[in-house]
């Protein structure tokens, strides 16, 4: 029976997010991570983190206007170190969101990228939060490139050997956004899936918000991970109605 109660809980509340609009739905998955005790970073993280600057801008009045609240004081109150300033400088929209490129500016920021971490004894967090929260998608995407050019890795390397907890898992979002997008949401995919039990939290935000985005993508890199279909570890992983709902949405009916 309580079994049962959770499996329509999980139905309803995929459901209702569904139903939202994108800001809605952001803002709403937002709030509930930051109620209760403690925050769930994971949906913090893998929302702005993620999200465009245009997009970070229309869940800010989303929120405001269904909590009646600004969505960085919330962060501000319930995030702390360089992971709180990181999320704030996300927040607070000082990125730009041309497509427009600089390769000087990328090469410049690869090397000071460099220098602020892997270059140097310790970390200059500053540095690495100014330079990845202020650049567009785009322009950083060319940064990370030159990155991988001139050190024979990539920055996310540079990330786990820098930086821990939080503010690491929020920047690999960051970077894994901007470069690939689908590979970031999959591997969501496989943590929510994998394990004992299935963490329902992980799934539901993922699949309904980006059902209508790229999950076509982030099947296939799933695929790639897991050897496994997505659909058939769904439906391995759940079941009745809120099995039904997911696999509608990712496709699989
Ligand atoms: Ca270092």
């Amino acid at each position: 029976m309580f079994l049962n109660y959770l499996i329509i809980y999980a139905f309803q509340r995929a459901m209702l997010l569904w139903m939202m609009g994108a800001a809605q739905r952001d803002a709403m998955l937002i709030y509930e991570a930051t109620q209760g005790l403690g925050t769930k970073d994971s949906a913090l993280i893998g929302i702005i983190c993620t999200r465009t600057p245009s997009q970070i801008y229309e869940i800010k009045q989303a929120y405001h206007a269904m909590y009646h609240q600004a969505l960085e004081r919330q962060i501000d109150g319930d995030t702390s170190g360089d992971y709180r300033k990181l999320l704030l400088a996300l927040v607070r929209g000082n990125r730009s969101e041309t497509l427009a490129v600089d390769p000087n500016l990328a090469l410049g920021d690869a090397m000071e990228l460099y220098r602020a971490g892997e270059g140097r004894l310790g970390t200059d967090e500053e540095i690495i939060i100014h330079i990845l929260t202020t650049r567009s998608p785009t322009q950083l995407n060319m940064a990370l490139q030159y990155y991988r050019q001139n050190f024979g890795h990539d920055f996310e390397k540079a990330i786990k050997k820098e930086v821990s907890g939080r503010f690491e898992n929020a920047l690999l979002a960051l970077v894994q956004g901007v470069c690939y997008p689908a590979r970031y949401f999959a591997q969501e995919l496989v943590d929510a899936t994998k394990g004992l039990g299935t963490k329902e939290e992980g799934l539901i935000r993922v699949i309904t918000t980006r059902a209508e985005i790229d999950m076509y993508y982030i099947k296939q890199e799933f695929l790639a991970m897991t050897r496994r279909t997505l659909e058939a570890v769904i439906a391995s992983e759940t079941s009745g109605d809120f099995q039904h709902f997911l696999l509608s949405l990712v496709g699989g009916v």
